[in-house]
């Protein structure tokens, strides 16, 4: 028969888009689990039609489970992705707590999907939504002409941070919209806003918020670490040279990064979108002359990442400078680790 999914963390802003692609993708599952915190346990999803009633996680809801899909918080994925592998379920986990493991394979199945089958944990990591929205890009290109070095700058929406990110940034919005008085005070919104920071070290609505994550050794955020070694070892560049800066932006969904990349040949543009047209998982959006380029607005909704303003460097022949945007629950998080899981299915299908 077709092979059994569980979805834990099924009532998150994660969780949420992956119940829609289950219903939506081509289905490849038999029974599916939903599971949740306490907290949400008996809530009701329609998924495939159907409507199921979330469970609570315990260890028995991994019974007879053969794919264990994970979208909570890392401490949580650390506890329970290795009691779904002792059940028998192999686990797809979206968290941070397994990336970095060099016993647990980084997907994305559009750079390197045979390493599904070498999980000596019965664990997979997908990656940290910054770096899918900008890896499915760069991959092609690194193909076509040999990365050497990264140089990025991202624009992260306020969903990567959750449903609560979500209703902190409309919550201030909601308080600025009719602050008329905020021209005379130069735009701060820091009166108008209060105390209500949700998860973020400072007002969202009409600012940006240099800063994603938590700090880690040098000043470095761990969004920006994650961005570094991620890119590492999904392209198995040990040595890449990465710098990132990331960046909160009032975007409610559509991560973006500002990309400067150095390779090991001469580049040139249209080499560049003529690899990006072709590569899988990659709109090209590339017309500045009719003012197209890729944006959050345009690619929330969407699976791939939207590239353009493709310019080769005016100082630095093997140099391109990109915009990437990718919609940071779909590809960044609940389409990834669906489809980590279908290659999964159609092996244990087998
Ligand atoms: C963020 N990358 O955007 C994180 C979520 N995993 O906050």
């Amino acid at each position: 028969g077709l092979p059994t999914l569980a979805v834990v963390g099924a009532t998150g802003a994660v969780g949420t888009v992956m119940c829609e692609l289950l219903s939506s993708r081509k289905n490849l599952w038999g029974e599916i689990r939903l599971v949740a915190s306490e907290r949400s346990a008996g809530r009701t999803i329609v998924v495939r039609g159907e409507e199921l009633t979330v469970r609570a996680l315990s260890p028995e809801v991994f019974e007879g489970v053969d794919v264990a899909m994970f979208d909570v918080p890392d401490e949580v994925a650390a506890e329970w992705a290795p009691i779904a592998t002792k059940y028998g379920a192999v686990a797809v986990d979206n968290s941070g707590a397994f990336r970095m493991d060099p016993d647990v394979p980084l997907v994305v199945p559009e750079i390197n999907p045979g390493q599904v089958r070498s999980r000596p944990k019965g664990i997979i990591a997908n990656a940290n939504c910054t770096t899918l929205a900008m890896i499915v890009a760069i991959a092609p290109l690194h193909r076509e002409y040999g990365l050497k070095e990264l140089v990025l700058a991202s624009y992260q929406a306020v969903s990567g941070a959750g449903q609560v990110g979500i209703d902190t940034l409309l919550g201030q919005i909601d308080k600025v919209s009719g602050d008329r008085a905020l021209g005379s005070r130069s735009g701060d919104v820091r009166q108008a806003v209060g105390d209500d920071l949700g998860p973020f070290p400072a007002p969202l609505a009409l600012n940006v918020v240099p800063w994603a994550g938590s700090l880690r050794d040098g000043g470095w955020s761990s969004e920006e670490l994650k961005m570094r070694n991620e890119s590492r070892k999904i392209l198995g560049l040990p040595d890449l040279k990465v710098s990132a800066t990331c960046v909160r932006v009032p975007v409610v969904t559509g991560h973006s990064v500002a990309v400067h990349a150095v390779f090991g040949t001469e580049v040139d543009a249209e080499g560049a979108r003529e690899a990006l047209r072709h590569a899988p998982g990659v709109i090209l959006v590339d017309d500045p002359a009719a003012e197209e380029f890729p944006m959050p607005i345009d690619a929330v909704g969407t699976d791939p990442s939207w590239v353009g303003r493709i310019r080769r460097s005016l100082d630095d022949p093997r140099a391109l400078d990109l915009f990437v945007t990718g919609d940071n629950l779909r590809k960044g998080a609940a389409l990834n680790t669906a489809q980590i899981a279908e290659l999964l299915a159609a092996e244990l299908s087998r």
